[in-house]
C-alpha cells in the first residue's frame, strides 16, 4: 500500500494551528494531532502546569519526545506548538516525514487570539505584544526555512485557510 502523507503545521501561537488542522483532517480524511494536548494528556496536567513545575527546559524535552513519536505516523495533521521549530531535531523530524506548511499571521491576530489563554505560559506578562514581537524575530525565519507550503491565517476563516492548503498540496 502506498504510503501514507502526513501534514505538519507549525507557525506562531494564536495562527489558527489546533481550528485549521482539524478542518484540514476532516477535509483530507485523516487524523488530527496536536502537540500541545498530546503534552497534556500525557502529563494528565496543562501546559501552565509543566512549565511552572519542569521549567521551559522540561516542556520542550517533552516537546521534543512528543513530535518524534507523532511523527512516526502515517496520515495525520499535526498541529506543533509555536515554539517547536526552535529545537534542530524536531525541524528535522518534520522535513523528513511530511508537507510542513507554515500558518502566516500578524502580532495584531496572535495578541488577539492568544488573549486569557492558559496554554500560553510565556504570555502571562503585562506586554505580551512585545514578547510576541520578540518571538518572531527569531522563530519566522526558522518557519520560513522548513515551509513547504506559506498560508496567510489573518483574513481568512479556518475553513477556507484548510481550503488553500489542500490546493498548495
Ligand atoms: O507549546 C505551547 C507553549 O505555550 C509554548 C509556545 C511557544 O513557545 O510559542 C507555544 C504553545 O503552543
Amino acid at each position: 500500500m502506498a504510503e501514507k502523507r502526513n501534514i505538519f503545521l507549525v507557525g506562531p501561537m494564536g495562527a489558527g494551528k489546533s481550528t485549521i488542522g482539524r478542518h484540514l483532517a476532516q477535509m483530507l480524511h485523516l487524523e488530527f494531532h496536536d502537540s500541545d494536548q498530546e503534552i497534556e494528556s500525557r502529563t494528565g496536567a496543562d501546559i501552565a502546569w509543566v512549565f511552572d513545575v519542569e521549567g521551559e527546559e522540561g516542556f520542550r524535552i517533552r516537546e521534543t519526545q512528543v513530535v518524534a513519536d507523532l511523527t512516526e505516523k502515517q496520515g495525520i495533521v499535526l498541529a506543533t506548538g509555536g515554539g517547536s521549530i526552535q529545537s534542530k531535531e524536531i525541524r528535522n523530524n518534520l522535513s523528513a516525514r511530511g508537507i510542513v506548511v507554515y500558518l502566516e499571521t500578524t502580532i495584531d491576530k496572535q495578541v488577539a487570539r492568544t488573549q486569557r489563554d492558559k496554554r500560553r505560559p510565556l504570555l502571562q506578562v503585562e506586554d505580551p505584544r512585545e514578547v510576541l514581537e520578540n518571538l518572531a524575530a527569531t522563530r519566522n525565519p526558522l518557519y520560513e526555512e522548513i515551509a513547504d507550503v506559506i498560508v496567510k491565517t489573518d483574513e481568512q476563516s479556518a475553513k477556507v485557510v484548510a481550503n488553500q492548503i489542500i490546493e498548495q498540496l
